[in-house]
């Protein structure tokens, strides 16, 4: 193959670059900086037409670069105001873009013209051994925000300049996972993922969900705060689906108001403030003891759960709160098809998640990793267990099944009608589950199963353990780059001495524990807390806090 390709002819491809140029003239570069970070590009709406448009031009580059296959563009800012934006790259198996490219789309969302933006792109063909005249496949979709049609149009700008060898899937306004989803089934040459359509997510979603509740349905209608963002569409789709199984009772379903998308309501609302968003407070919904709420964030990849204990004091379940539920439950699966040897379920936590969280599942034998901040990382730590349950405490995650863990359910025979049903749970789990990445409807879907089979209200599933009182305090700082981390971000390494000050703040308050890192999507420090008690946990993060100023400042240069 290669003797062939050095034998052909050197293709001209100079009306491409003049067609790229001339389309890229539309996008002129504001005066910013970007940088692609855990959650791609994200910054003003208005500041990302010309971002958009280089990220059009490395899709096509990174399809290219596997013969072809799918590549996805998903335009959202998640969980942040209405006014900001982002695009993020999905891999063929729809999973986040390899760390490795992140920094060629920093460079090319950096090029000040369209002559620096062909030149450096024609240069990352050359240094990646590219043929930029090779077919490639683009889909795309974007979030509810006013901006997205207008990026769009950036990215499809791009994209056309390719013509007719570039393939492209535009999948109109859905959630960012359902986007994973259909970029994983595009690519899915045994056709046994799904259908790569919002519809076919929507179906093998039922189908799954249906043989799990089996006859214990119709479950209790259940309240869902969808941000006022795009998954209150794929809810709504959803819910055609399953009819009277779960009857959901949506909430902050505005799509057409300006203002309103994650505004005092949301995922990130519930657990930044460990309160109930206002409209669902006023909604009355949860003033029974036995109901449960969950709430999405902007772009349905984050879920919280909660309820008020005795009709009155709010109560979190968040991310932890999930992780739990799912890996005993699906421990106890495994246990009853008689797989404990062949199958190992396994938890992925970041440093974030409740200690109290980490000890309980510990106390259960279930093994547990710690990984930095940022979905990549949990998701490829989950790999290395058969079963892998990776959730950040803020609700974003997932459950991994290995291809191995699939080929054994499916080979098993079972001795009992037990284990068979057992087996059976469990492949349709990992059908019911989005494989791709972190998606608040099938998390929701696999919480609402679990609290099915066990009989459970949702202070059953709180009952657990109980968290250990924690803070999270965002501080701006003159440079958040000199804070530099190791142990899974757990100790710092720079400023020098800091972390020891931290060290002695800890062994000060009981059941102490607190880290510091610098944001990986904002321009701050972030200090997180934990201890025994309430006033305690008050005192420790405002130690650290200080400390963490007053390194910040010796730090900074002195006008
Ligand atoms: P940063 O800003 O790096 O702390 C935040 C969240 C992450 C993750 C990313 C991506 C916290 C403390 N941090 O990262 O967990 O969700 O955003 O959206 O929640
Ligand atoms: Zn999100």
């Amino acid at each position: 193959m290669s003797s062939s390709a050095a034998a052909a002819p050197p293709v001209d491809h100079t009306q491409l670059f003049d067609r790229i140029a001339a389309a890229a003239k539309n996008y002129p570069k504001p005066d910013v900086t970007f940088g692609y970070g855990t959650a791609g590009f994200r910054t003003l709406g208005k500041r990302l037409p010309s971002v958009i448009f280089s990220v059009g031009l490395l899709a096509v580059l990174r399809s290219q670069r596997f013969n072809g296959k799918a590549i996805g563009v998903m335009v959202t800012a998640s969980h942040n105001p209405e006014a900001d934006n982002g695009v993020k790259l999905v891999d063929p198996a729809g999973e986040m873009l390899e760390q490795s490219w992140e920094a060629y789309a920093t460079t090319l969302a950096n090029c000040a013209s369209p002559a620096e933006l062909v030149a450096a792109y024609k240069q990352l063909a050359e240094q990646l051994h590219i043929n930029i005249g090779a077919p490639a496949s683009v889909v795309y979709a974007a979030d509810t925000r006013p901006s997205s049609p207008e990026l769009i149009k950036a990215l499809e700008a791009a994209l056309a300049a390719f013509g007719d060898h570039v393939k492209t899937n535009n999948i109109g306004v859905t959630t960012t996972p359902i986007l994973h989803y259909v970029v994983k089934a595009t690519n899915d040459t045994s056709g046994e993922y799904g259908e790569p359509t919002i519809e076919g997510y929507q179906k093998k979603t039922a189908a799954a969900f249906k043989a799990l509740i089996g006859n214990r349905g119709p479950l209790k209608p259940l309240p869902v705060d969808c941000a006022n963002g795009v998954g209150a569409l794929s809810l709504a789709d959803f819910s055609k689906h399953i009819g009277d199984l779960l009857p959901f009772r949506p909430l902050n379903t505005e799509l057409n108001k300006e203002g309103v998308l994650n505004y005092q309501c949301g995922a990130d609302y519930v657990k930044t403030k460990q309160q109930l968003p206002p409209s669902v407070a006023e909604s009355g919904l949860l003033n029974h003891p036995d109901n449960r709420g969950a709430s999405f964030d902007g772009d349905a990849d984050r879920l919280i759960y909660y309820y008020l204990k005795g009709g009155k004091s709010f109560r979190l379940l968040d991310g932890d709160k999930i992780a739990v539920l799912a890996a005993l439950f699906i421990g106890d699966l495994v246990t009853r098809a008689k797989l404990t040897d062949k199958i190992q379920v396994g938890v992925v936590q970041t440093a974030y998640a409740n200690g109290s969280s980490t000890k309980f599942i510990k106390s259960r034998n279930i093994p547990v990793t710690c990984t930095a901040t940022g979905v990549k990382h949990l998701h490829h730590a989950a790999l290395n267990y058969d079963i892998g349950v990776y959730f950040e405490a803020n609700g974003h995650g997932t459950v991994l099944f290995s291809d191995d863990t699939i080929a054994t359910l499916k080979k098993t025979e079972p001795e009992s009608p037990d284990q068979d049903r057992a087996i059976k749970h469990l492949l349709a789990l990992s059908q019911l589950i989005n494989q791709a990445v972190g998606d608040a409807l099938s998390d929701l879907l696999l919480v609402e199963v679990v609290l099915a089979h066990r009989g459970w209200s949702a202070e059953e599933w709180d009952a657990g353990y109980e968290d250990l009182p924690n803070r999270l305090v965002k501080v701006e700082v003159p440079d958040r780059h000199i804070f530099h981390t190791t142990d899974a971000e757990r100790k710092l390494t720079s400023p020098a001495g800091l972390q020891a000050r931290i060290d002695e703040a800890v062994l000060k308050v009981e059941q102490g524990r607190s880290f510091v890192r610098p944001s990986g999507t904002e321009d701050c420090v972030r200090v997180y807390a934990e201890a025994a008690t309430s006033s305690a946990v008050d005192t420790l993060a405002a130690a650290v806090t200080d400390l963490v100023k007053t390194a910040a400042a010796e730090a900074a240069p002195h006008p």
